[in-house]
């Protein structure tokens, strides 16, 4: 068991995604700022292609493995650890051969039946995260009777689903999914409440970065969202608040800030927190 808090940065390697869309498509660009994330203290790089920002449309796995798989090698040949950000049994598969050492499904093993079956076969670590449907139409499924305990009984639904499979408990994590299916005021029922999703007994990672409601939070006089550059306060504030509850993993797009801010935190006495990575 690896204690946390883990910090684990994010590396789109997408066109479109719903805050460094583009800017990472180019493989050495890519690989780049995956080491600048390493160097400035992140305990994995989690490498998505596709992207799950909301009302996005999907892109197929041929697609997908082209963007992930050379970045996830040439990464993996230098070092650094890796998780893959899929839904697709293929792409996880291909990546974990290629050098990645986490598996982070944004599904939870909802969008590809194999995906619990491949995870456990590999004795990977499997980040679970809550979700209810692809990026396409996940806004028309926000509704809930109380948020919290509907994800905390969809969570343990895929935890169950995870451990039948055959992946051992100490494999794994799981992840509310803020603003997955989500309103703003779902996502703050979420933080607020987070100790109901502690409770369902595993590590919890949260990712809050840079996230609609954050800008939403902080919206200028006229309604106009907080653009994404100008949210990384709220999100190591997001962050750390979440660590010193007990959550376990952080995952973000700025790296330094939230390493910096744990240093606080770890210096003014803060326990370390048990997960497998
Ligand atoms: N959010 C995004 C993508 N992957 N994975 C986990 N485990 N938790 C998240 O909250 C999460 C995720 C979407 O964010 P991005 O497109 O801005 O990277």
């Amino acid at each position: 068991m690896g204690a946390g808090p883990v910090v684990m940065g994010v590396l789109n390697v997408t066109p479109d995604s719903f805050s460094d869309g583009g800017r990472y498509a180019d493989r050495a660009a890519a690989v780049a700022h995956a080491a600048e994330l390493y160097a400035q203290g992140a305990d994995l790089i989690d490498v998505g292609g596709e992207s799950t920002r909301p009302g996005a449309d999907r892109v197929d796995a041929e697609t997908e493995t082209a963007r992930v798989l050379p970045v996830i090698r040439e990464l993996a040949a230098a070092g650094v650890p890796l998780s893959v950000d899929t839904t697709r049994a293929a792409v996880a598969a291909a990546a974990l051969e290629a050098g990645a050492a986490v598996v982070n499904d944004v599904s939870g093993g909802l969008a590809d039946p194999v995906m619990t079956k491949l995870v456990a076969g590999a004795g990977c670590p499997y980040v679970i995260m809550h979700w209810r449907g692809h990026s396409r139409r996940m806004a028309e499924l926000a509704e809930y009777g109380d948020v919290v305990s509907d994800v905390r009984d969809e969570l343990r639904a895929r935890v169950d689903e995870a451990l039948a499979a055959g992946i051992a408990p100490d494999r794994i994590v799981v992840d509310p999914g803020l603003g997955f299916a989500k309103t703003a005021e779902h996502n703050w029922a979420l933080t607020r409440r987070i100790d109901e999703i502690l409770a369902i007994g595993y590590p919890v990672m949260i990712g809050a970065s840079r996230k609609n409601y954050l800008g939403r939070l902080l919206a200028g006089p006229d309604g106009t969202l907080r653009p994404n550059a100008g949210r990384e306060a709220a999100t190591v504030a997001t962050s750390v608040l979440a660590v010193a509850a007990g959550v376990w993993g952080v995952r973000v797009h700025e790296v330094r800030g939230t390493v910096d801010a744990l240093a606080v935190w770890r210096a003014s006495g803060s326990p370390r927190l048990a997960g497998p990575v």
